[in-house]
């Protein structure tokens, strides 16, 4: 009866979760092509006065170059770096990204039963897109994919030449996630006529350019457009509940098959909604937390349908975790069992390329995580790339993903037009990366003003509309504002917390931070009885800088922090503490300000990947709560959401 009412509960999740229109990763599969248009594309500046030269000389119209000079630009990349002149590195406005690709012949002569989409990975932060001159889609927002169906100009044009045109506009407005404002500078005896800048409230460069692959696919024309899966476990029995939604055509039969990494059929299914059941599954678990973390079985879904009187057949295939995720007022659970967050906070950053997707840089990282015994990381402050949630799903590391709302701090930012785009930045969230096992949690903002009186109808508002679409996992943000007055975390499930004792309050008296960060926690703890993450600590720390005692950015110092928190997080964590997460986890790119030497120093490595002293420290640290917790059993029998 129990596992009966679960399943029913699990259905309607897996229905709120299917969000009415997809954003499948890109694979390629006996029905699916995939090109990948990543390299050199041509690229301008628009440096006009209004930035709207482009627009008014409808540079899509016709090859970029013949509108004027163009440099070469890698795609993926930020463009900010790249050349010597520091004008483009900060600027703001409009750039133009061309590429010309040759369409394989196949593409084109069957338009009855082929379509050719366009996705781009992510682009900061407004996109507008032509093909051929012709526009077929524009979008809000960096760190999330966007697509357009293209087929009928590509099929449409004589030739297999497709231009592809892209503008984007890096410019931040109170009402974008994140918001920023552009200040004119009007008094000529300081600045030259028509002077601004762009002012962001966040500390990290404002890199911007396409920063993930950009790929085109096809599929046949009556098409798998998303999958949905929810999971449950009960004894020795595995659930994974789907459902999939197809276009192109209302008749049409689907058949599933769940497979094992070994590819043997444990289960099999048919129709666009039902349950797998597995006999003596194979949970996923957390990377330190069992001697096989991140195992996925592999969903594959065929569709069969008619098509001109002949049969079309469309194969995707999407990994899947059987897990499951559980609050209670002092515990995170995962597989029934307490889950301890020991992991850090990133960027998207590194020399030269910026934000641009690097596969060395994402292999260094995750070594690098393994090696330190991270069980876990916030995706801070806004979406991270699918290649590299790929991987957190298959290694076992557990996220917390954050959406792009960080610098939240103007009573401006609170209206109704952010409010409504917030919104929609949470249902792109979760359509993209709602059947992930290792997303544990959704994270709607970082450090917003939540004192200010708007924040309680803003975040109840995000909160709840975050829970109605996916009423599978937790939501939490990240408060720095004081316990007593914060009107956002009354609607969270557990209580995200950043402090900087002794670092931006006190600073350099370590003898304050025992002190006053058990104050904190039984501050929160005493209102809310939720369990709490400390979801960023530490200081920042020149390498090579050395100074005994301990002094403010030598390395003695950052590691001289450290420890004086993990003395309370060893005490409050046999309470409510579940979890503390470093900031940061390498150097990182700010803006430039008094407070920051090329960039923010708070990484335990530098940019470049090389430990400082605290990296060590972390890691026998994360090692022995590792050894703590491992290869434990599962003590409930039976759980679900
Ligand atoms: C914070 C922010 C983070 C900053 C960090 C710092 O509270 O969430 O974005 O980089 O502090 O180092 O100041």
């Amino acid at each position: 009866m129990a596992l009966c009412c679960a399943l029913c509960l699990l259905l309607l999740c897996c229905q709120a979760l299917a969000l009415g229109g997809g954003m499948l990763y890109p694979r390629e599969s006996a029905s699916r092509e995939l090109k990948e248009l990543n390299g050199l594309w041509s690229f301008r500046a628009d440096f006009s006065a209004q930035r709207d030269k482009g627009f008014v000389q409808q540079w899509y119209r016709k090859p970029l170059r013949q509108s004027g000079p163009v440099i070469d630009m890698p795609v993926p990349a930020s463009f900010n770096e790249l050349t010597q002149d520091p004008n483009l590195r900060q600027y703001t406005g409009w750039v133009w990204y061309e590429k010309e690709v040759l369409l394989p012949r196949s593409w084109l002569l069957n338009a009855l039963n082929t379509r050719v989409v366009l996705r781009v990975g992510c682009a900061h932060y407004y996109s507008i897109v032509w093909v051929n001159g012709v526009q077929v889609t524009e979008h809000e927002g960096g760190h999330l994919p966007f697509e357009a169906d293209i087929s009928k100009i590509v099929q449409g044009s004589p030739g297999a030449l497709c231009r592809i045109t892209i503008a984007l506009n890096n410019t931040l407005t109170p009402q974008t996630l994140p918001p920023g404002s552009i200040q004119f500078m009007t008094d000529e005896s300081k600045y030259p006529r028509g002077y601004f800048v762009q002012n962001t409230r966040f500390d990290f460069f404002n890199y911007a350019g396409i920063h993930r692959p950009v790929v085109l696919y096809t599929t046949p024309s009556v098409y798998i457009d998303d999958i949905t899966v929810t999971t449950a476990w009960a004894g020795n029995i595995g659930v994974v509940q789907y459902q999939v939604l197809v276009r192109g055509n209302t008749r049409y039969s689907l058949s599933l098959n769940l497979r094992e990494k070994e590819g043997k059929v444990v289960a099999t299914g048919e129709g666009p909604i039902g349950k797998l059941k597995v006999v003596e599954p194979k949970l996923w678990w957390p990377y330190l937390m069992h001697e096989n973390p991140g195992y996925l079985y592999y969903l594959e879904v065929k569709l069969s349908a008619q098509v001109g009187g002949e049969l079309s057949e469309d194969v995707y295939t999407l990994p899947v975790g059987i897990r499951t995720v559980l609050v209670t007022s002092s515990q995170f659970l995962i597989n029934g069992k307490p889950f301890y967050f020991h992991g850090v906070n990133k960027h998207e950053d590194a020399d030269i390329r910026g934000k641009g997707l690097d596969w060395s840089l994402i292999v260094k990282d995750f070594n690098l995580l393994q090696w330190l015994g991270a069980n876990s990381f916030r995706t801070s402050h806004y979406p991270y790339a699918e290649e590299i949630m790929d991987l957190c799903d298959a290694y076992g590391i557990v996220v917390i993903d954050e959406c792009p709302s960080v610098g939240m701090r103007d009573p401006e930012n609170f209206g109704n037009k952010s409010l409504a785009h917030h919104l929609v930045v949470m249902e792109e969230l979760i359509r993209r990366d709602k059947n992930r096992p290792s997303v544990v949690m959704w994270s709607v903002a970082n450090e917003p003003a939540s004192e200010l009186s708007p924040a309680a109808y803003y975040f109840k508002t995000v909160i709840t509309h975050t829970k109605a679409i996916d009423p599978t996992r937790p939501v939490t943000f990240v408060s720095n504002a004081n316990y007593a007055h914060d009107h956002g975390a009354p609607y969270v499930d557990v209580i995200c917390v950043n402090s900087y004792f002794s670092w931006y309050h006190d600073a350099g008296h370590l003898e304050v931070i025992q002190l006053q960060l058990n104050t904190q926690f039984e501050n929160w703890y005493k209102a809310y009885q939720k369990p709490i993450i400390q979801s960023e600590y530490g200081a920042d720390a020149i390498a090579g800088l050395h100074n005994d005692p301990p002094l403010m950015f030598s390395e003695e110092y950052q590691k001289a922090v450290l420890k004086e928190y993990h003395s309370v997080f060893d005490k409050k964590r046999k309470e409510y503490v579940i979890g503390e997460l470093i900031w940061n986890f390498a150097d990182f790119m700010t803006d430039q300000a008094t407070s920051r030497v090329l960039g923010n120093k708070k990484g335990i490595f530098t940019r470049q990947r090389q430990p400082k002293a605290a990296a060590f420290v972390l890691r026998d640290r994360y090692w022995k709560l590792a050894n703590e917790s491992s290869c434990l059993r599962p003590t409930l029998t039976y759980y679900n959401l």
